[in-house]
């Protein structure tokens, strides 16, 4: 009986090694963060720092903790979304073409870095 306990008890154990060995799936970083469905703005180039991602959009970047501090953007919402210099959609910047959905960093464009201060889905 004793040794039938001790077999168990070796088991147990090399199975909890097993599982401990598994590697961890590694989180993602850069613009793989971005879900599929969403307008995503990183408060970094290449899609590092912050992010903060998007259904429809955002009147007050402030909410979000983005104002004045969008630096690269991935577009996997599926539809466009255009980007205001101001709140409440005023002074249309930049249109973020659902082309792109692998990310791509806003210095690109003139006036266009860390300057968000509203974005929605659709045109300007
Ligand atoms: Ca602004």
């Amino acid at each position: 009986m004793r040794r039938i306990l001790t077999l168990g008890a070796t088991i147990a154990l090399g199975l909890s090694t097993m599982f401990a060995a598994t590697p961890a799936q590694a989180a993602a970083t850069g613009y793989d963060r971005c879900p599929q469905g969403y307008l995503c703005l990183f408060s970094d180039n290449d899609g590092n720092g912050t992010m903060a991602y998007f259904k429809f959009g955002s009147p007050d970047l402030r909410g979000q903790s983005m104002d004045n501090r969008a630096s690269s953007f991935a577009n996997r919402s599926g539809q466009g979304f255009s980007a205001y210099l101001d709140y409440n959609y005023q002074n249309c910047v930049l249109g973020l073409n659902a082309y792109y959905t692998a990310g791509e960093n806003l210095y690109h464009w003139w006036n266009a870095d860390n300057t968000f201060s509203s974005v929605k889905a659709g045109s300007c």
